[in-house]
């Protein structure tokens, strides 16, 4: 159990990392928006035998964590984040504040006095589109705009790497047919959503959010869910569990929360959400008709749609591929459906003997969606659950449709990013990337994991991490988490963190492997900080400085250790990395006495070997 030791506010982690400061880089195109980078600090190399000092630069990152680990901006979660993009919206001229609410349920509750303890201090009316317009990024991106969005997404993926100094030659990877450009420009951004390759999710109704993009020509992103099922927990441990996962490194958040306060507890996890939000309506459709699948009608679902994407919720996965047709094609799987929201639509595809509301009425949900730019995340509710049922019919007659449906997204202006496995074992994960480019005409992959094998229950952030890590490498745009609770347990803080950080690196692996130019710069400066014993400056570059440090000091707790040249792993006698400055201190005193006595000894081996012939080919 690690040690959760960050000093609250509220109940909410607001503790900076280690030696970092929150740093905002500010726009050219739009000089208002400032971009949210994290800058690590770091020590001085000492050299072994002069003790000369040498500087190192600091090392900026990507940062998800929000203003909570700026310690000079004042938060009050009853009041929710500051509205960064509330202006940029409002100057783009093309939407309407509301008197109220459009959805009737929402506005049920609203009256409902029986609910004021669970009320946020704020209600800030909704926006939506005037009539007649799109407010999508992929429509303005058709048009040629550059929104504030777009720069900020551009600005954020550089995260300052042409300013800082190369400490190695980059690998040049391999991104199997992306075209990930040595710069992110502000129109290379525009170009990639235009024809749909990438996604920025960005509500007009969650103004808190700092915008980020989801393609293959960028950073891999990580989303971790929260939401409790049906357990009570307070609304503080719903913020801070938020709060928490993006500290660690998520990129968004998927609220799933079932029960009976999903309204309430959305509204306070948006409004303090320094990500985006996605969730899946068709679980609080379900709650509406009290968990029974035939119950549900496109009008129940219809204004669920509404009212979350009022609220500003980002994107929604919507379970629209599993037909009635397929359902059958799950028959003689192992695990049959395991999509949550899958199996709900499958069942009442089969109860009514209907084609699913979700495929007959995907016209009018794109209606709904582009008034508020709320992007589609096309479920994957026939994904295989288990090892034997990978690739199968079921999986891929779905993604077919999926396909179909990113192209009817498109004609209306909706953004569009498709879910994927599962559990494949590795062999068979690559053929699920192709696939799915080919299908769905690029629009980004989204999957979870996959697992790659089903036998290590309390394990499975690492089963899946292999999978995620190949799979983005391959080209997925974003890796939904698994944590060590997986088929066991709602997962507790510990569990998000441990998710969360394990699809960070395996993020971060994909990135390295496709050659992305920001990526290998922090595993430079993280390697050199090791070789030089600099202990705090390795933790500090970490993704989890806390559990690094935790690590070192169980077996060398005294602040000496911290510049001593050896760990507990090997002592001081037998450290690799120890031995080999020496014998490098040997080298260049030896130099330094003799001159270059390794070069000349080489080059005059040379030379006999070159007059005596090439006796190698005797
Ligand atoms: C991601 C890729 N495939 C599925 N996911 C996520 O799984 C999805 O975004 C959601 O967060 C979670 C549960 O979805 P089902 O079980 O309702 O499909
Ligand atoms: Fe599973």
């Amino acid at each position: 159990k690690k040690k959760d030791t960050a000093p609250k506010q509220d109940g909410i982690t607001r503790k900076p990392f280690p030696s970092s400061k929150k740093i905002y880089v500010q726009g050219k195109l739009h000089p208002q928006i400032n971009v949210a980078m994290r800058e690590i600090t770091l020590n001085d190399t000492v050299d072994s035998m002069t003790k000369k000092r040498t500087p190192n630069e600091s090392v900026t990152v990507y940062d998800t964590s929000g203003p909570y680990t700026d310690p000079s901006k004042e938060i009050n979660i009853h009041n929710g984040l500051e509205r960064i993009r509330e202006q940029w919206i409002l100057d783009r001229g093309n939407v309407e504040q509301l008197e109220q609410f459009s959805s009737e349920y929402c506005n049920e509750r609203l009256n409902d006095e029986s609910l004021n303890h669970l009320r946020f201090n704020h209600l800030n009316k909704p926006y939506r589109a005037k009539k007649g317009k799109n407010v999508t990024q992929l429509h303005y991106a058709k048009k040629g705009i550059i929104t504030p969005e777009m720069e900020y997404v551009a600005i954020r993926e550089n995260q300052r790497i042409d300013e800082m100094t190369r400490l190695s030659k980059q690998h040049p990877g391999q991104d199997f047919g992306a075209s990930i450009p040595e710069k992110i420009t502000p129109e290379f951004v525009r170009e990639e959503v235009a024809r749909g390759r990438a996604v920025i999710p960005s509500n007009i109704n969650h103004p808190e959010a700092e915008p980020m993009i989801l393609g293959r020509n960028f950073l891999v992103k990580i989303n971790a869910n929260i939401g409790n099922s049906a357990t009570t927990s307070s609304i503080e441990e719903e913020v801070e569990k938020a709060v928490w996962a993006c500290r660690w490194g998520a990129d968004n958040i998927m609220d799933l929360s079932t029960g009976k306060n999903i309204h309430e507890t959305r509204e306070w996890i948006i409004r303090n959400s320094p990500v985006p939000v996605g969730t899946v309506p068709i679980y609080q459709a379900l709650e509406k008709v009290n968990g029974v699948a035939e119950d549900l009608t496109w009008e129940i679902f219809r204004d669920t749609l509404i009212e979350q994407a009022e609220q500003g919720v980002d994107y929604f996965t919507i379970h629209a591929g599993v037909r009635l047709a397929y359902v059958p094609m799950t028959a003689k799987r192992i695990t049959g459906i395991v999509s949550r929201g899958g199996s709900i639509m499958a069942k009442w595809c089969l109860a009514h003997h209907k084609e699913s509301f979700l495929y007959t009425h995907f016209e009018e949900i794109c209606e709904i969606m582009k008034v508020y730019d709320v992007a589609f995340s096309l479920g994957d509710g026939l994904r295989p659950g288990c090892i034997a049922d990978a690739n199968d019919q079921a999986q891929f007659a779905e993604l077919e449709t999926l396909g179909e449906l990113t192209k009817i997204a498109w004609k209306h202006e909706v953004q569009c990013f498709i879910e994927g496995p599962g559990h494949v074992p590795m062999h068979m994960i690559k053929a699920n990337m192709d696939k799915q480019l080919e299908a769905c005409g690029e629009a980004p992959f989204y999957t979870l994991g996959p697992l790659t094998t089903d036998i290590a229950p309390g394990y499975d952030h690492i089963t899946s991490g292999i999978g995620a890590a190949m799979i983005g490498w391959y080209g997925t745009a974003m890796l939904c988490y698994v944590t060590p609770k997986e088929h066991l347990g709602l997962p507790n803080k510990d569990d998000v963190r441990t998710g969360v950080v394990t699809y960070k690196l395996a993020a971060h692996a994909a990135d390295l492997a496709k050659g992305h130019p920001g990526a290998q710069h922090r595993d430079d400066a993280l390697s050199k900080a090791r070789f030089e014993f600099r202990w705090e400056d390795q933790f500090n570059l970490s993704l989890d400085p806390e559990l690094a440090r935790e690590y070192h000091d169980e077996t060398l707790p005294a602040e000496g250790a911290k510049i001593a040249h050896f760990c507990s792993m090997c002592g001081p006698k037998f450290c690799s990395m120890k031995i080999t400055q020496e014998v490098r201190d040997y080298a260049a005193k030896k130099e330094m006495e003799e001159g270059n006595v390794f070069e000349e000894g080489m080059k005059e081996k040379s030379e006999e070997f070159k007059q005596k012939g090439s006796e190698v080919y005797l």
